[in-house]
């Protein structure tokens, strides 16, 4: 069975840019993974640890055969092989993917919780979501995610980094 999830991307130490690049190469290179979207970039400030550079962020669009728990070892093996050790938790890092949302699943289990449970109070998150996907739904949430994202405190820390850039095509648009 094809699912479709969500995912964030986030670096903000090397080089931001080559990393997310990178980690979307490695994604649409994988069997069973197919990227449907990915969202403009954008540069965030820093949420959690806030003395710390600031952010690239994407949402991307996956379809896979794959199940929650293994699209969450492929992520944390893409995670790994662009170098990103587990030090500081909110600090710095070198890439990070966090499943967002799988299908219209609700799971819970040691190493997942879908929907991501602080996803819909981050506008780094919310806004390059809602950017490729505006109807998307979070299961258990009673209002729509645009109605949420427009009342969140932290809509001016997310600035389009590179306009209508598409790194799915890996041109502009
Ligand atoms: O949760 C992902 C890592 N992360 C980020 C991020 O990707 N972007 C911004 N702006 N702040 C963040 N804080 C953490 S932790």
């Amino acid at each position: 069975m094809t699912s479709i999830a969500y995912l964030s991307l986030g670096s903000n130490q090397g080089e931001p840019f080559v990393n997310l690049k990178e980690a979307i190469s490695q994604l649409q290179r994988t069997e069973g993974v197919q990227v449907t979207r990915v969202s403009s970039i954008y540069e965030t400030d820093p949420v959690g640890v806030t003395e710390q550079n600031a952010f690239l962020n994407l949402a991307a669009e996956i379809e896979t055969g794959k199940k929650p728990e293994e699209l969450l070892d492929l992520c944390q093996r893409i995670e790994d092989k662009l170098g990103r050790k587990r030090l500081v938790r909110w600090g710095p890092r070198t890439i990070d993917l966090d499943i967002l949302l799988f299908n219209a699943d609700m799971i819970q289990s040691d190493r997942l919780t879908i929907p991501h449970p602080r996803m819909h109070e981050r506008s780094f998150v919310l806004i390059p979501l809602l950017e490729i996907s505006p109807d998307v739904v979070y299961p258990g949430l009673k209002k729509s995610l645009k109605q949420q994202q427009q009342t969140l405190p932290d809509q001016a820390g997310v600035r389009l980094w590179k306009k209508n850039y598409s790194l799915l095509l890996e041109e502009l648009l």
